[in-house]
């Protein structure tokens, strides 16, 4: 049967803002209180979803949270209409009513970790929401992911659904960012790679000294339980210390995998030999050639990587076993990396082309191109399954654009969060976004 890996992007929400939420986050720090264009990001995201489509990729799309969030204010004290709740929160506690706006969850690499039905133990497409609890305004995406992704993936005979994990930073977990899978076909079983920064329990594991490690092993372990992995088909790898020091605050920003390749920095992991040596041994077991790119600290920095976030790139498979890289265009403006990735495509190995992206509305908050996507690997059959309004097709990327167009503002500083017509015009737009993406109801305003 034919299988596929479909990207499925986070359309980007109509409050996208610089809010500099997320410490340990270059981008969002040093572009914090900036004013933002929504329009003109959601249009560069959705732009990436149609060349994909147009080059014969599967591509879905996932939808964003609401925003602002009246009912996390509520939660949080604020009282009276919900007018009056946005007021008092402008008044009273701005970063709060910045958090409860911020777009965040466009970047829906963090929405959940997903297992293809070929590795689980019921051979069903198995996923779990992300808790994202090391940083409040991203602790409260989960519920509404949870619906989301739901109401794309309803067929319980072939995808089964988990709660987050408990919302401690025990167990913190940041989704499929520090996640990747090996295999030789998407349908075939595979090798799936959990990334984590410290552990929550075992202190022999070291831990960055400044920024947070956002995901715990305890996190991956309980996650990979969950989807029912075999220990045979598991490889867990600790993020080293001192890039996550440097700004390197999720595995994606440092290292990519898909298929039997893993692209990655020198600096990304620690005990690097042994971690490729597993992941050799354990594709092996299933009839896959593990192979890995590595990028030197003598060509690109990791200072490089993160200004540039080359590794924050989609690896896709072409039909002729080749593999295309999507990097965002500060890889272009970047001339170490530029020129690395010249000789890479050149050298005659996997990786044949590159494609640049203008994702600069994201970029600015930390976000390139994988962060905008969660892989689902699926065969026919769960494809066939799939909720069809989310699958991107010319018409649904005509219909997203013009409700873009119609609905987003194309200037968004602090003081306009504050704006109740604001949020009247975001639950116009999501309410008919519903509509367009055959969701049903999944935001708060339509279910309470
Ligand atoms: O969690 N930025 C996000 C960026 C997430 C990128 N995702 C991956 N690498 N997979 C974060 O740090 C910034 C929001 C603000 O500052 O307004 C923010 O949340």
């Amino acid at each position: 049967m034919k299988s596929y890996e479909v990207n499925f992007d986070g359309l980007v929400g109509p409050t996208h803002n610089y809010g500099g939420l997320s410490y340990g986050n270059v981008a969002s720090q040093s572009n914090s209180q900036q004013s933002s264009n929504p329009k003109e990001a959601a249009l560069q995201g959705l732009a990436k979803m149609k060349a994909l489509m147009e080059m014969g990729f599967q591509q879905g799309v996932l939808a964003p949270q609401e925003r602002p969030d009246v009912a996390a204010l509520r939660r949080l004290g604020f009282s009276g209409t919900d007018a009056q709740v946005i007021e008092r929160a402008a008044k009273e506690a701005m970063p709060l009513l910045v958090a409860s706006c911020s777009a965040s969850s466009m970047w829906v690499a963090n929405a959940a970790t997903v297992s293809p039905s070929a590795d689980t133990a019921d051979c069903r497409v198995h996923f779990t929401a992300a808790n994202l609890n090391c940083k409040y305004h991203r602790s409260i995406e989960h519920p509404t992911t949870s619906r989301v992704l739901g109401a794309m993936f309803a067929n319980q005979q072939h995808f089964a659904h988990h709660a987050a994990l408990p919302a401690v930073a025990q167990f913190g977990d940041e989704g499929a960012a520090n996640h990747a899978r090996f295999c030789r076909e998407y349908g075939e079983a595979g090798v799936e790679f959990f990334v984590f920064g410290r552990s929550a329990f075992d202190n022999r594991f070291p831990a960055p000294q400044k920024y947070p490690a956002r995901q715990t092993l305890e996190a991956s372990q309980a996650v990979a339980r969950l989807h029912g992995l075999r220990d045979e088909g598991v490889v867990y790898a600790q993020q080293n210390p001192n890039v996550i020091d440097q700004g390197v605050f999720h595995n994606d920003v440092i290292a990519v995998g898909n298929g039997e390749v893993l692209f990655y920095h020198e600096d990304a992991f620690l005990d690097t030999e042994s971690m490729l040596a597993e992941l050799q041994s354990k594709l092996a077991k299933v009839g896959g050639n593990f192979q890995s790119v590595c990028v030197p600290r003598s060509a690109v920095t990791v200072d490089d990587a993160v200004r540039s976030y080359l590794f924050n790139s989609q690896l896709l498979s072409r039909p002729d076993g080749s593999m295309l890289l999507i990097v965002p265009q500060e890889c272009q403006a970047n001339e170490r990396v530029w020129t690395y990735l010249q000789s890479l495509t050149s050298s005659g190995g996997l990786i044949r082309e590159v494609k640049v992206f203008d994702l600069k509305q994201s970029m600015q908050n930390g976000g390139g191109p994988a962060c905008l996507r969660l892989r689902v690997a699926l065969n026919e059959t769960e494809l066939a399954a799939v909720n069809p309004g989310v699958i991107m097709t010319p018409p649904l990327y005509g219909s997203l654009t013009a409700w873009v167009e119609k609905h987003y503002r194309d200037r968004l500083s602090e003081t306009d969060l504050a704006d109740p017509q604001l949020l009247l015009e975001c639950r116009t737009a999501l309410d008919e976004l519903t509509q367009i993406l055959k969701l049903g109801a999944v935001y708060p305003f339509q279910i309470n």
